[in-house]
């Protein structure tokens, strides 16, 4: 803990990329493991445009089941540690997968959504894109155009949003320390930002009650909670 103290007293420009397990502690179910979201639900069944096309009721039964869930719960303190973390750094950038809108919530300013969001919607026809909070929201939901609405997020093998990810990349390979919280790690083109951090020289800490395919490449491994461990470095 001294020695992660003591890089982040002196790091200049600090990145924070998170995952699920960030949220997990405030109530929002993760995607894989014993508990989480995908274990009732395969995938492919329903976080792919095919699926969508598929069957878009039942794809919004799911996103309208989390929603719910997301809409109860607040930040938990490992979010609020994260904005502090900020307001701290001389150069910060917090990259997250979470479509959640939690860090938001946290008082967080200067993040990337790599994966979009689940409080926005966007037409597969006009491609409008619109904020949408209602919950329960009416299934399946429409654009004034007439077109079928989607949520805003980033399915599998969809491509991230660009300037989103030229971003997470700049501030990747310019970070001297890298905190990786609550990610399994699995998923590209985000967990590979870790690696480029790594490779670019920066000291890289992972926070995760889990071992990980990144924790090889982590100069330092934390396992614990993020609620619990991110406090203490304040
Ligand atoms: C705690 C904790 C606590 C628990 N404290 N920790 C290269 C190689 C192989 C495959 C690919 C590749 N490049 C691309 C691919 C394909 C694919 C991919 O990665 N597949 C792999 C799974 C094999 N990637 C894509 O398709 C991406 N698109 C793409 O690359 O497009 C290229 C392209 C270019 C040009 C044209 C067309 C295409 C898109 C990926 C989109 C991912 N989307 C999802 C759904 C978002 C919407 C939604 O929310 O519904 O994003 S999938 C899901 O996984 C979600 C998450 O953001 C993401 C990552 O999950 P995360 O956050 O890591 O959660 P978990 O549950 O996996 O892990 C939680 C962790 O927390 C665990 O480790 C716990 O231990 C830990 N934990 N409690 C701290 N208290
Ligand atoms: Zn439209």
């Amino acid at each position: 803990m001294e020695k992660l103290k003591g890089r982040l007293g002196s790091a200049r420009a600090l990145v924070v990329l998170t995952g699920a397990g960030v949220s997990a502690e405030s109530g929002v179910p993760t995607f894989r493991g014993e508990e989480g979201l995908w274990r009732n639900h395969d995938p492919q069944e329903l976080a792919t445009p095919e699926a969508f096309e598929a069957d878009p009721r039942l794809v919004w039964e799911w996103y309208d089941w989390r929603r719910t869930i997301i809409s109860r719960i607040q930040p938990n303190p490992a979010h609020y540690a994260i904005a502090e973390l900020e307001k701290r750094s001389p150069e910060f950038t917090l990259i997250t997968q979470n479509v959640d809108g939690l860090h938001q919530l946290a008082g967080s300013k200067k993040f990337i959504e790599l994966h979009g969001s689940i409080w926005t919607v966007r037409c597969v026809e006009c491609e409008n894109s619109s904020e949408n909070r209602d919950v329960p929201i009416k299934i399946p939901p429409r654009c004034p155009c007439g077109g079928l609405l989607r949520p805003g997020v980033v399915w599998f093998g969809e491509p991230l949003p660009e300037l989103a990810l030229f971003k997470a990349f700049e501030a990747s390979s310019n970070a001297d320390c890298v905190l990786v919280v609550g990610t399994s790690g699995v998923v590209q083109p985000a967990a590979s930002l870790a690696l480029r951090a790594g490779e670019a020289g920066a000291f890289v800490v992972e926070i995760n009650p889990e071992t990980t395919p990144l924790s090889r490449v982590a100069d330092l491994r934390i396992p614990a909670k993020a609620g619990e461990l991110l406090p203490t470095l304040l």
